[in-house]
C-alpha cells in the first residue's frame, strides 16, 4: 500500500476500532403484518436479550452495548433502569441507544408528535423526555427516535402544521438532553404512512435535527431509501455537514425490508464504509454503528452473528482501498484506472486476514462455526422452546 503498510496491518487498524450495536428487538419474534412464524429460540424477555447479546458479543467481540426500545424493553419506562443495570452487570453488555416508540400506542393513530391533537402531541414528547432520563440513568449516548407520523391521503392533514409540531417537540427533547447526549433523528420515506411521511428523508431529518439543537444529527437507517438512491452520496453530504449521527444497518431487496447486512448489495455498504474511512476527520468522527434488522426465517442468533461478520468484513475490505493513490487517479481523471483502484478493494477476499486479526485478540476464528459448536442455539431453544410454542398456540 502507498502507506507502507500490510494489507493486514491495515485491517487490523480498522477493526481495532471497530464496533456496532446489537438490537435488542433482534432476537425476539418479529414478522410481516401477514404474520409471524414463532422460533423456539427467540428471547421474550429482556433478560434473555440480554444473554443473547453478550453471547454475539463474546464470539465477536464487538457489540459491547444493545440498543433499547422502551415500550418493549423497559415498559415501566424509568421504573425499569434498576433491572436493567443488573443486566448489564450480570451480562457485561451495557445499554446502548435508546429508541422511543412513537408507533404502537392507539393514540397515535394519527400521528404521536405530528398529531392535530396537542394531548397527544404532548404524551408522545413526554415519552420521549422520559426516554431521556432512562438514558441519562443508563449513561447511555444517544436517543434515537423514529417518527412514524404520516398520512394515507391528500388533503386530509396539514403537512405544514406537522413541521411546527415537529420543531416544537425536538427543540424540547434537545433543551432536557445532557452535555454528551445526542439526539439522533431517523428518517424513512414511507410504511406506514403510504401519502405522506412527516420526515420522509435525509434533508427533512438534517431541518430537524438543525432547529432543534447542535446535539442533534441524522440517523441513516439502510433501508430507508427509495429504490436506486445514492446512499453513500447522502452519507458524504452529512459527513462534509458534521451532521451524520448514525447507522441503522440492514440489507433490501424492495423497501425496509430488515434484511441481514450485505445479503443484497454488499457493494453498497462498501461503498458507504468508505466514506467514512476516507473522511479527513476519521479519528474524531462519532458516529454509532448499529444493526436494525428482524429476521422472520433466519434463526436470531445465527443472523445477528452473520451480519456482525459481514460487517468486519465490508468494513475490512474498505479499509484496502488505498487512497493515495485512488486521489491521483481522481485528480488526474482516469476513470477506468480510478474504478478499478476502488474496487479492486472490494474483490479482495479479507476472510483470511480478518481471521488472523479475531485469533490475534483471543476471538473465535469463525464466529458463525463457533457459534454452531457451542451448542448455544440448542441450549436456549431446550429453555425456551415451551414458552414459545404456548405463544404459537395462542396465536393460532
Ligand atoms: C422503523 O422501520 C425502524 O427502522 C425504526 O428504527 C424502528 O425503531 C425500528 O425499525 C424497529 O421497528
Ligand atoms: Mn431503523
Ligand atoms: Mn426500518
Amino acid at each position: 500500500m502507498a502507506d507502507g503498510q500490510t494489507k493486514a496491518e491495515r485491517i487490523a487498524r480498522a477493526l481495532d476500532h471497530f464496533s456496532i450495536e446489537i438490537p435488542s428487538w433482534g432476537f425476539a419474534n418479529t414478522g410481516t403484518r401477514f404474520g409471524k412464524f414463532l422460533q423456539p429460540s427467540a428471547a421474550t424477555s429482556i433478560e434473555e436479550k440480554f444473554a443473547d447479546a453478550s453471547q454475539v458479543n463474546a464470539l465477536t467481540g464487538v457489540n459491547p452495548t444493545l440498543a433499547l426500545h422502551v415500550e418493549w424493553d423497559l415498559p415501566n419506562g424509568t421504573d425499569d433502569v434498576p433491572a436493567i443495570q443488573q443486566l448489564e452487570r450480570k451480562y457485561g453488555i451495557r445499554a446502548g441507544s435508546i429508541n422511543p416508540n412513537l408507533f404502537q400506542d392507539q393514540a397515535y393513530k394519527y400521528g404521536s408528535i405530528c398529531n392535530p391533537d396537542p394531548e397527544v402531541r404532548e404524551k408522545a414528547t413526554s415519552h420521549m423526555l422520559d426516554c431521556v432520563e432512562i438514558a441519562k440513568r443508563l449513561d447511555a449516548r444517544d436517543i434515537s427516535p423514529w417518527v412514524s407520523d404520516g398520512s394515507n391521503y391528500p388533503g386530509t392533514q396539514s403537512i405544514r402544521k406537522r413541521i411546527v409540531w415537529m420543531e416544537e417537540s425536538f427543540s424540547r427533547i434537545h433543551a432536557a438532553l445532557g452535555p454528551a447526549q445526542r439526539l439522533l433523528i431517523e428518517y424513512k420515506p414511507f410504511e406506514p404512512a403510504f401519502y405522506h411521511t412527516d420526515i420522509a428523508d435525509w434533508g427533512m431529518a438534517l431541518e430537524l435535527a438543525r432547529s432543534a439543537g447542535p446535539q442533534a444529527l441524522v440517523l441513516v437507517d439502510t433501508g430507508h431509501h427509495y429504490q436506486s438512491q445514492n446512499i453513500e452520496q447522502i452519507v458524504a453530504w452529512l459527513l462534509h455537514l458534521k451532521m451524520l449521527g448514525g447507522f441503522h444497518f440492514n440489507d433490501r431487496r424492495y423497501a425496509d425490508d430488515d434484511l441481514t447486512l450485505g445479503s443484497i448489495d454488499p457493494y453498497q455498504v462498501f461503498r458507504i464504509f468508505h466514506q467514512i474511512l476516507s473522511d479527513p476527520d476519521l479519528n474524531s468522527l462519532e458516529i454509532a454503528f448499529m444493526i436494525d434488522q428482524s429476521h422472520n426465517l433466519k434463526g436470531k442468533m445465527e443472523a445477528m452473528v452473520q451480519t456482525v461478520a459481514t460487517a468486519e468484513e465490508l468494513y475490512a475490505k474498505a479499509a484496502l482501498v488505498d487512497l493515495e493513490e485512488l486521489e491521483v487517479l481522481q485528480q488526474g481523471c482516469k476513470l477506468v484506472e480510478a474504478e478499478e483502484c476502488f474496487r479492486s478493494a472490494f474483490w479482495e477476499d479479507v476472510r483470511p486476514m480478518v481471521r488472523d486479526w479475531r485469533r490475534s485478540r483471543g476471538l473465535p476464528e469463525d464466529p458463525l462455526l463457533a457459534l454452531a459448536e457451542s451448542g448455544y442455539v440448542e441450549q436456549i431453544t431446550a429453555e425456551r422452546a415451551a414458552r414459545n410454542m404456548k405463544a404459537i398456540t395462542s396465536y393460532a
